[in-house]
Parts: C-alpha cells; structure tokens; sequence
C-alpha cells in the first residue's frame, strides 16, 4: 500500500512536472516599441495564430535598450518588436540578441535585409518610416502663426513654447531626429539648429509619438515625429496637417530582434516568423499604422506617405546605431543641447 502510495506521488510529481515544462514552453515575453494599439494587436494576434500565451511591455525604443543591457545576465525578455532600427543595431552589437536566419527573409524588401546583413542577423527590418512633423491647425491659426514647411521654419522665435519632441535618450523617434539633424545639416550646423530648436521646445515627452498626440487634443501646437504617426492622427479625425520638411528628411528602418538568452527561444523564432508573413503586416492598417512594411507582399494605404516621393538623405543604419556614434550623440546633445535654458 505505502509503495504504491509512493509510486502514485513520484508519478503525479513527474506528470506535473512534464506538464509543468510543458506549459512552461507555450509563452513568450514580447518587449514592443511600437505604437499600443498596434503592439497589443500583434500580441493578441499571435496568441490566436499559435495558443502560446504573450506577456507583453510596451516601452520606447531607448527605454527597451537600456532594459535589455539592465537584464543581460538575466535576460527576461523573448522577442523585442517595432521601435526604430538604431537601438536594435546596437543591442545586436552588444550582443544582446540573438542570431537567426528566417526563413521568410526571400519575401522582404532588400531595406529590411540589409539590416539584418548589418548586424550578422542580430535584428531585421520590419517596417520603414520617414520623419517630419505635424501640426495642429486650429491651434496654429488661433495663435496667429504661419504655416511651417522646413526644419529651419521651427527655429524661428514665434514657434517659442508651440514645438514639441520627445528625449533622444529614450525615444528611437527623437534620436532619429537628432541623426537626421546631423546628417542633413553636418555636425556644427546639427548641433546649432538643436541649440536654437530647444528654445522653442515647451517639453522633451519619453514617447516619440506623445508630441502629436498632444497637439491631436490641441495641447501642443508642432509635434516632430514620424510622418505616418501625424497621419495616424489625421486619418483619426483630429485636425492635423503633415509635413515632410522640404529640406529633405531622415527615416526609420523599425527593428526586430531576439533576446540573447531568451528563455522560449523557440516561440520567439515563432513570432519572429510569424510577423514577417505579409497577411500578419497587413494588419497594421487596422490601427492606422501607415508605415511601409518589410514583406514585399504586405497592404499598404494610399493614406501612408509615399516614400518615394520625399527627398530623404542617405540615412547611414551602420553608423548611426552602431554603439559609439550613439552614445557620443546622446551624451553630446545632454551636455550641450538639454542644460541649455530656454
Ligand atoms: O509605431 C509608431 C512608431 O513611431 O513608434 C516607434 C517609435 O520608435 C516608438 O516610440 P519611441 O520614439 O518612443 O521609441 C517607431 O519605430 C514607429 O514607427
């Protein structure tokens, strides 16, 4: 009786455990820097495409990086999707992810291969973006101002408190901004036009997206970020007009990218796959994300702005998230842009 008392308990105790590991497998833990809407969408989509359970945070490009060095020796995250490209470049250049080849690379865009071929296949290209700004025209014309169309129009002194953009420390959009700034006008001229911009900048937002939000509910006047999410709001109702500055402009490649160490490495190639598929892309229309996504099959909306009809400087990907010319800019920009009084 007792032995097959005991029996009966080392079975159930290894049944659990099976079970145990089991569930254990069926999870994934999904960094996204993405818009929510369109992070929960994904999350909620890849549970119902595969019945593997996500645990996803939602945080801005910079704030995932530095979570992602935070957590190296005991990494917590699976998979990290969406946010621009240069802190995916970097955390593969400190080995913070994962190399995988995806077998769904043949249907991608050559943009979102020369990423992954950037990074030894540490990350991937998902979708691409160019910035700008947009503005508030009812708040615009309330307060009398003219119509902005160049970069150079933010520095002039009537836009002083009516310009917003989010801390390149913790948004991608703000670093691209800054890269963008340096590389369209040099590095002296860059930095000057960042000196002048700060004066007529009434708040640095940790989210990339917030400054045209704000300027959506009339709380701000000029948002800088990525053109689709000015579009975004426009396409929501909100009296916003785009504006792709005409002394031409930078652009995102958004990233994707395994943790290095991750725990259900497996599920994470799964997702990885899986967001790669032109259906699953496709459904970034559902939450008006307009970018231009990385399968060449993918939808797009004639709302997207067309990237070929910008002028867009040759954004260098490898230079710009590599970890040296990242931190040099940040740290630069901290120390001679942000103590600077207004
Ligand atoms: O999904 C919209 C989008 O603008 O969000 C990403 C952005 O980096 C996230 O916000 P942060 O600037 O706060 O990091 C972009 O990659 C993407 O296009």
């Amino acid at each position: 009786m007792k032995i097959k008392t005991t029996l009966g308990v080392a079975m159930l105790s290894i049944l659990g455990a099976v079970n145990g590991n089991a569930m254990a497998a069926e999870k994934l833990t999904y960094y996204c820097s993405a818009q929510e809407d369109w992070c929960q969408l994904m999350a909620t989509g890849f549970e119902e495409a595969t019945g593997i359970k996500v645990n996803m945070t939602r945080k801005s490009s910079g704030e995932t990086l530095a979570q992602l060095k935070a957590e190296a020796s005991n990494p917590k995250g699976d998979i990290w999707w969406g946010g621009t490209g240069d802190p995916h470049l970097q955390a593969a250049e400190e080995g913070l992810t994962e190399v995988y080849e995806s077998p769904m690379q043949g249907e991608l865009h050559p943009w979102a291969i020369a990423q992954a071929e950037s990074a030894n296949n540490g990350t991937i290209g998902i979708y691409s973006g160019a910035l700008g700004y947009g503005y508030n025209e009812e708040v615009l014309k309330a307060n009398n101002l003219p119509e902005p169309a160049c970069w150079k129009d933010l520095l002039k002194p009537e836009y002083k408190g009516h310009v917003q953009m989010a801390n390149p420390n913790s948004s991608g959009t703000a670093y691209t901004t800054l890269a963008t700034i340096v590389q369209l006008f040099g590095e002296d001229e860059g930095f000057e036009f960042m000196k002048g911009l700060h004066k007529n900048i009434n708040q640095y937002t940790k989210s990339g997206s917030a400054p045209i939000k704000a300027a959506a509910r009339g709380e701000n006047t000029i948002g800088i970020v990525f053109m689709h999410d000015a579009v975004k709001q426009a396409a929501t109702g909100f009296p916003i007009k785009v504006v792709a500055p005409c002394e031409g402009t930078g652009y995102e490649i958004g990233g994707m990218s395994i943790v290095k160490g991750a725990r259900n490495v497996e599920n994470a190639k799964k997702f990885y796959d899986w967001a790669l598929a032109a259906d699953v892309q496709s459904r970034s229309l559902e939450v008006k994300s307009f970018q231009v996504m990385s399968n060449k099959a993918a939808k797009s909306s004639p709302m997207a702005p067309d990237l070929s009809k910008l002028t867009l400087i040759d954004y260098d990907f490898k230079k710009y998230g590599s970890k040296a010319e990242r931190t040099r800019l940040l740290k630069k920009w901290d120390d001679e842009v942000s103590v600077l009084s207004q």
